[in-house]
């Protein structure tokens, strides 16, 4: 589905709007000065592009909280929104010119921007809709009415398949059909972390999820072979990847650990499975803050260590 698949767009996001922790914003630095894009452009071939900025949006973000106030519970909407409607249009450059788009985080309110945007450049440049993976401990689709925290990287996934709208332009009321995916071709593992509204929010609409439970039963390897069937063969895939989907014995920097996780090998294995359909076209990395954890240091070396090995296998450091 690329028309350049040696070229990488790469959308570094330095953003912590839509939770509450500070420092998952400087995840992007961290990442890349562990050597992340050297490995990718060095080893794996790539030709970086957009690889030189790590984006804050300062003239986006709200500077005071009463620049900012709540609406319908949702906090730092206008920012978010706001955040989130750029990045859009940055995944999008990238991918309307046929380029697998690397999207560094940030909390996962950001993949609104990241799914919208390559679900409307996909759409434009194949006519195909894209399906989404979503490794998570957290399901992410409250809606704001749902929500207890407010926080809007709880729920990305309810605005962009639509079970959220609303009108208004400067809370999210930019997104359009264009941007939207199906409940259909959407798929999560991982999960061990849902709330009860979001329960009832993935069974009425059918959505398809492999909790622990389910890699427990089937094992990772089978898991994977579920989760790809669903989605079919031959459909462009867009990679989710929060790190918090890893157990926290290997990925402890970050908001909301939570334990009885993925091992290391287990979230390499999805991404290796991912890269080897061949149909990949975005990936996003969140969620790491390496600003948190009980012993900072050995902590964020070992988070940002665990995002690198998931970003490379995505781009398929693993084949021989
Ligand atoms: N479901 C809760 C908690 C949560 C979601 N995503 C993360 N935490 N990382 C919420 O706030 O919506
Ligand atoms: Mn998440
Ligand atoms: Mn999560």
């Amino acid at each position: 589905f690329l028309s350049h698949p040696e070229d990488l767009g790469i959308v570094a996001v330095g953003f912590s709007g839509g939770q509450g922790k500070p420092g998952v914003d400087a995840a992007p630095t961290a990442l890349i000065e562990s050597g992340l894009l050297t490995q990718l452009r060095d080893e794996l071939g790539y030709n970086l592009h957009g690889h030189d900025a790590v984006h804050s949006y300062p003239d986006l973000v709200a500077t005071s909280a009463d620049q900012d106030p709540p609406h319908r519970g949702m906090k730092n909407p206008r920012s978010v929104s706001a955040v989130t409607r750029r990045i859009a249009d940055q995944v999008y450059s990238h991918a309307r010119e046929g380029r697998l788009v690397l999207t560094l985080g940030g909390d996962h309110s950001i993949a609104i921007g990241t799914i919208a945007g390559s679900a409307k450049a996909v759409r434009e440049r194949l006519g195909r809709d894209i399906a989404v993976i979503w490794v998570d401990a957290h399901a992410d689709i409250n809606t704001p009415e749902t929500s207890d925290s407010g926080n809007v990287h709880g729920m990305p996934v309810s605005f962009l398949t639509g079970l959220a709208r609303e009108e208004k332009e400067e809370f999210f009321g930019w997104l359009k059909d264009e941007h939207r995916i199906s409940v259909k071709k959407l798929v999560y593992i991982g999960l061990r972390d849902v709330d009860a509204g979001e329960k009832k929010i993935l069974r009425e609409n059918g959505i398809k999820a492999f909790s622990m439970f389910d890699i427990d039963r089937h094992g990772i390897g089978r898991v994977v072979e579920m989760a790809l069937a669903h989605i079919g063969n031959d459909t462009p895939i867009h990679l989710s990847f929060d790190v918090d989907a890893l157990d926290p014995m290997w990925a402890p920097s970050t908001g909301t650990p939570v334990r009885g996780g993925l091992t290391l090998r287990e979230g390499d294995y999805i991404c290796e499975s991912v890269h080897q359909t061949g149909s990949l076209v975005a990936v996003d990395l969140v969620e790491v803050n390496p600003r948190l954890a009980s012993d900072v240091d050995v902590g964020a070396h070992e988070t940002v260590r665990a995002g690198c090995s998931i970003v490379r296998c995505a781009l398929g450091e693993s084949l021989l």
